[in-house]
């Protein structure tokens, strides 16, 4: 697409080495919300001829010296994001003096303030606001911090590193110095200053070191960071233990900040965290709250190996770091809470936003070859299919030499800023194999279909039989030509007693293969892609016959779990389709037998509550749009609701039964057994109030009057607002009251607010966006109510009149004007504009439309384009 405003990308081809090494870098900063200066010392070294050039956005420069000498004016230039010295000695020592104004910048990248204190947040471009500097991953440098702050707002100063020196100076103010002795780029520095509660602990690693831990957060919250710290320390020994990973810092610290653009930030020996990704307890806390604070707390703990000690030599690399990391902090929860369930989580959460985006017109390969916004690419391909390769590499090359190449990886890369080609060649010299065409998966964006045929057996007598696997992946933007991807396929014979051979691993290569197996004189099923050995989309011929066969006989509990969901997804499709055409949905054999299934799995003791909890959860909307797309998403969201209301007539005695076992509740703990009999507790619920069961509203009044915990206030809180009637609106406004000093539950009453079908329509969630306890600046308020509302409310968001589509682009485009890369975020909720109805689809592009037109960042600016296209 051609439009004047396109702005100009970065391509991964023109990538150069910068023409200087800094192998010291000293930053004096002077603390001052409305005017912080920062003075940097740089020892400079031309490795190539050229212009010094440095970054520098939003900054005012003060001075420039060379060598101890004043720059005149006429010695450098100065660009909107640039100042260029032509001419400079092969050696020397840089000094620039430049100030900010951290109290305005509502960005939240650079230097900011929130609630009164300072915080940094550097990847991926942030340190140019900061200060004119090489703002680009392969440069690396040692450095050491001066902060100096008025010391009794800002009694606590911290940076990287370790602390060398500190005390008071004149005029009430105090300074820190902090030296890091790893080389670092400049995103991996971090900057807090202000007054903190702290909760202690420590570590000692495997060979002995003893590693103070601190978590830093609000006065009054230290009791809240405890699952953190505790989840820290499970890190690190993890790390040993899986990796052979230890930390190398004297300390190690973590810092919550309620105003953050994503969830956490690994900077060297000193994390920064969102607050609602690190602070829990049960009462404020639910379920999915300590999860989630578990795996970031581990994956940010795991990047100071992959990511600080390695890390990209430029931003394409990207998945280098992350992909890496996210399957390390996966195989971490699966460690913790038990593979099967993870696996499905993870598996769920790729489908519902990888496949998505995969599959749609933001598709793009997990390294990258263009960007304009870098912001842009911290999306679920770069992360979450990202650590999918490098599962894949893992079953293909076997544990031991995964181990081995990563054991290499580690020994000689370390202290380098890497390619994923330098990754990949470590694991070809460990293990022998060719990496040239798994690299593929790296540079070809799409979901592959895999298709399954199963060859009628012949007449005459045989001893084996045939499977086939076909392989395909359709054009993305930019690329319409794919080539065939290296496939670990797992599979396995199931008869009605069970498996009849032992699993086997098919690493197809071509477009497609046929196998020969045994013949088996029973009636027998395939079980393919066991634990999701490959991230694709199966286009299985399995019939309900072998689904239900699967369900109940599989030994591989995630394709136990995923028999059931290719059932409902065949289901919600059918049901779907229907609606839209103003039919009825038919009950057929199928759907009876599919929730016989459930009830037969719901009954097995041999099962625990999580995976009990996840088979009686349908597909999400995404998975049933991709696959009936085009179609009215409303009729999408009614056939889940179908769906769940067949379920639950056939189980409804099940269900009253479970839930009343399961509600019998202990002393709160937040691990994985005590999470999963909540998990089952509320699935129960809210199938029984999908049927409108009498019983339903009861049992959530009693739940919601006595809950203990937030996983059951909140459950009870949500299935009240979706049976409706007079008791919500009143719940609602208590259940405000009670929580409005605690800023991470009000987020959570915005998300269900969010959600509400209201009765008088868009005009509730306007008068949300108005309250005073709405704050505008926030992102994580932002993304409860306008990102709650994209994602989660069907109803309003895709009504037919196109209010929910405009309210919500009013929202991303004032969003923009003060925090581009998240308003950019939120917009990703279009992507999936293709797959509805026309009608929907004429709307939506209108809305894009209207956002280019107004002349947005960059970043909104880019998406804006690209899911136009
Ligand atoms: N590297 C961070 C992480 O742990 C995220 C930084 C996002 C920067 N745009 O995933």
């Amino acid at each position: 697409m051609k439009t004047d405003a396109a702005p100009m990308p970065t391509r991964l081809s023109d990538y150069v080495p910068y023409n200087f090494e800094i192998a010291e870098a000293r930053f004096d900063f002077r603390l001052d919300p409305k005017s912080t200066t920062v003075r940097s010392l740089l020892t400079m070294k031309r490795i190539a001829p050229g212009p010094l050039e440095l970054d520098g956005e939003d900054i005012k420069l003060v001075s420039v010296e060379i060598d101890g000498r004043l720059l005149k004016r006429s010695e450098y230039r100065l660009t909107q994001t640039q100042l260029i010295v032509a001419e400079t000695p092969d050696e020397f020592t840089l000094n620039i003096e430049t100030v900010c104004d951290p109290s305005a910048n509502t960005t939240l990248m650079g230097l900011y303030v929130s609630g009164g204190r300072f915080f940094t947040q550097c990847e991926a471009e942030g340190f140019r606001r900061i200060t004119y500097f090489p703002d680009r991953p392969d440069v690396m440098s040692v450095y050491t911090i001066l902060i100096d702050a008025d010391k009794s707002t800002y009694p606590t100063l911290l940076s990287n590193g370790n602390k060398i020196d500190g005390g008071e100076i004149d005029g009430g103010r105090h300074f820190a110095v902090w030296h890091d002795p790893f080389r670092k780029p400049c995103y991996l520095f971090a900057l807090v200053a202000g007054q903190f509660d702290r909760l202690d602990d420590s570590f000692t690693t495997m060979s002995g070191r003893h590693i103070p831990l601190e978590i830093y957060v609000d006065p009054g919250d230290a009791p809240k960071a405890a699952y953190a710290m505790d989840s820290l320390k499970r890190s690190m020994a993890w790390d040993e233990r899986a990796f052979g990973r230890e930390y190398d810092l004297d300390i190690f610290m973590i810092v919550a900040v309620r105003d953050f653009n994503f969830g956490a930030m690994e900077n060297k020996g000193l994390n920064i965290f969102n607050s609602s990704l690190l602070l829990a307890d049960a009462q404020t806390a639910t379920d999915m709250n300590f999860e989630r604070i578990e795996s970031v707390v581990a994956h940010e703990y795991f990047h100071n190996w992959t990511g600080n000690r390695i890390t990209c030599r430029d931003w394409f690399q990207l998945c280098l770091k992350e992909g890496f990391t996210v399957f390390r902090d996966q195989e971490f929860s699966a460690d913790q809470r038990g593979a099967a369930v993870q696996r499905i989580k993870d598996v769920r959460a790729l489908r519902a936003r990888q496949f998505a985006e995969d599959n749609g017109p933001l598709a793009h390969p997990v390294r990258p070859t263009e960007y304009v916004k870098i912001d842009n690419f911290y999306t679920a391909t770069i992360y979450e299919k990202g650590a999918e390769l490098i599962r894949m590499l893992k079953a293909w090359l076997g544990d031991d030499m995964f181990r081995k190449g990563s054991d290499l990886y580690f020994a000689r890369l370390d202290g380098t800023a890497a390619t994923i080609e330098q990754f990949l060649d470590c694991h070809a010299d460990a293990s022998g194999e060719d990496m040239s065409q798994f690299i593929q998966w790296y540079q070809q964006a799409g979901t592959p279909r895999l298709t399954v045929r199963r060859h009628q057996t012949p007449t005459t007598p045989v001893i084996s039989q045939t499977v086939s696997f076909y392989q395909e992946t359709l054009p993305t933007p930019g690329q319409p030509n794919k080539k065939p991807m290296l496939l670990p396929i797992r599979w396995q014979a199931i008869g009605d007693d069970g498996p009849l051979m032992e699993p086997q691993l098919t690493v197809m290569t071509t477009d497609e293969t046929t196998i020969s197996y045994p013949r088996f004189d029973v009636p027998h099923s395939l079980s393919v892609l066991q634990r999701f050995s490959a991230p694709v989309i199966l286009n299985s011929d399995a019939t309900t016959e072998d689904l239900i066969r699967l369900m109940g006989q599989d030994p591989d509990a995630f394709n136990r779990w995923e028999a059931g969901q290719t059932l409902a997804r065949r289901l919600l499709a059918d049901f779907a389709k229907a609606l839209e055409a103003g039919r009825m949905p038919k009950m057929d054999t199928a759907l009876r037998d599919y929730t016989n299934a459930l009830a037969v799995t719901l009954r097995d003791p041999q099962f625990d509550d999580a995976f009990k909890a996840l088979v009686l959860t349908p597909p999400s909307a995404m998975e049933v749009l991709m696959v009936a797309a085009p179609v009215d998403p409303i009729a999408v969201h009614e056939a889940g609701n179908w769906l769940s209301r067949a379920i639950a007539d056939t189980l409804r005695d099940d269900l009253v039964a479970t839930y009343t076992v399961k509600n019998d509740d202990g002393p709160f703990s937040p691990d994985a057994k005590a999470a999963g009999r909540r998990a089952l507790k509320g699935r129960c619920l809210s199938l029984l109030a999908a049927r409108f069961d009498p019983l339903a509203a009861s049992l959530a009044t009693n739940q919601l009057d006595g809950a203990t915990n937030m996983t059951d206030e909140i459950g009870a809180l949500v299935t009240l607002s979706r049976l409706g009637g007079q008791r919500v609106e009143s719940s609602m406004t208590q259940f405000f009251e009670k929580w409005k000093d605690q800023p991470l539950v009000i987020d959570k009453w915005y998300s269900v607010q969010s959600m509400r079908h209201h009765a008088d329509g868009i005009q509730a969630i306007i008068r949300l966006a108005e309250m005073p306890s709405y704050e505008r600046n926030n992102p994580n308020r932002v993304r409860a109510l306008v990102g709650g509302f994209a994602f989660g409310n069907t109803k309003l968001f895709h009504k037919i009149d196109g209010s929910g589509y405009r309210f919500f682009a009013d929202q991303v485009l004032d969003m923009d004007t003060r925090n581009p890369s998240v308003a950019a975020r939120l917009l990703g909720s279009f992507e999936i504009w293709r797959k509805l109805d026309p009608t929907r689809q004429a709307l939506v592009r209108a809305e894009l439309d209207r956002i280019i037109a107004a002349k947005p960042s960059k970043n909104v600016l880019e998406i804006a384009q690209r899911t136009r296209a």
